[in-house]
């Protein structure tokens, strides 16, 4: 019995082995078998589903490794983030996809990352939640980092829950020192099972070192793995900037209230069929304390 297929990339550098791992991780595959020996290393990215794919004709990726995901333009950001060159910019395909690639690292050949496009017009709208706070709980985390930006975003998300009919009592705040703490702080919230939705704010400003990619990256990871761990959504909004004035305008000047925007988005979400807690079911968390 077949148990598994995987593409083998051998590298010739201990960094660039190192940055290609990294780059998989950044894109969500996931950690598997691993190993190192006096001669070699390796790891295995696994992904829900492998194959070989045999085609004929035109049209497919220019590419060696195909990755098929939920949305190619976020990968698209994380790609771009990253400085990986793209060889072939993001498109429309008229086999409904939405496709780029990009060129490994280290002559490691070429990436194609593509997802399909949802006919939004002829479909139904699987689960969609409603911009409808009322009832429902909420707990904001804000880095006390850059509070200059941060309180502002606090103040946008606030104000967005208030307008979509949330509570006061039912909206809590929990300070933290910086960015690399909220995702430890968001996890221990919506594993209480006392809340709907978890909003996160945070400000991260580039500066002269590499510090802001591992702390932007590591942030954005936490925050993801908190919430499809713990099934409870985690609203995004945490400010990566070039610059303060970069930060500024996206704390309410020129660009709009990120916070405002991550306070909607949970609102939204903690009353979608598909990912809020319904208020007829408890949570695992609540199931199991409750036996
Ligand atoms: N925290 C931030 O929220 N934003 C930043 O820009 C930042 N920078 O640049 O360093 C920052 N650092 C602190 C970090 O989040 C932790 O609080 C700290 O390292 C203690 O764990």
């Amino acid at each position: 019995m077949i148990k598994s297929i995987h593409r083998l990339l051998v590298l010739k550098r201990e960094d660039d082995f190192h940055a290609l791992v990294d780059f998989f991780d950044a894109l969500g595959l996931k950690r598997g078998e691993s190993w190192k020996g006096r001669y070699s290393q390796g790891i295995k990215l696994d992904a829900p589903q492998a194959g070989v794919e045999i085609g004929m004709g035109r049209g497919f990726p220019q590419a060696e490794l195909v990755l098929e995901c939920d949305s190619a333009d976020v990968l698209y950001d994380v790609v771009k983030r990253r400085g990986f060159k793209i060889s072939q910019e993001i498109a429309d395909y008229d086999w409904g996809a939405r496709m780029f690639t990009l060129a490994l690292p280290a002559g490691a050949g070429r990436l194609a990352i593509f997802s399909y496009n949802q006919d939004w017009r002829s479909k139904p709208q699987l689960g969609e939640g409603k911009l409808d706070a009322s009832g429902r709980r909420f707990a904001i985390v804000v880095s006390r980092f850059n509070a200059f930006i941060t309180e502002r975003l606090l103040a946008g998300a606030v104000d967005a829950l208030r307008r979509a009919g949330a509570r006061d009592q039912d909206v809590q705040v929990m300070r933290v020192p910086g960015a690399f703490e909220v995702p430890v702080a968001a996890r221990k919230l919506a594993r209480s099972s006392k809340v709907d939705a978890v909003i996160c704010l945070a400000c991260i400003i580039r500066g002269e070192t590499s510090h802001y990619e591992h702390l932007a990256n590591e942030v954005t990871r936490g925050i993801g793995q908190s919430a499809q761990e713990t099934g409870v959504p985690h609203a995004y909004g945490v400010l990566t900037c070039d610059s303060l004035e970069q930060a500024i305008d996206r704390a309410g000047l020129k660009m709009g209230n990120k916070g405002w925007d991550a306070a909607l988005s949970a609102v939204e979400m903690a009353s979608s069929k598909v990912a809020g807690r319904q208020e007829s079911r408890r949570s695992p968390v609540a199931r199991r304390k409750r036996g």
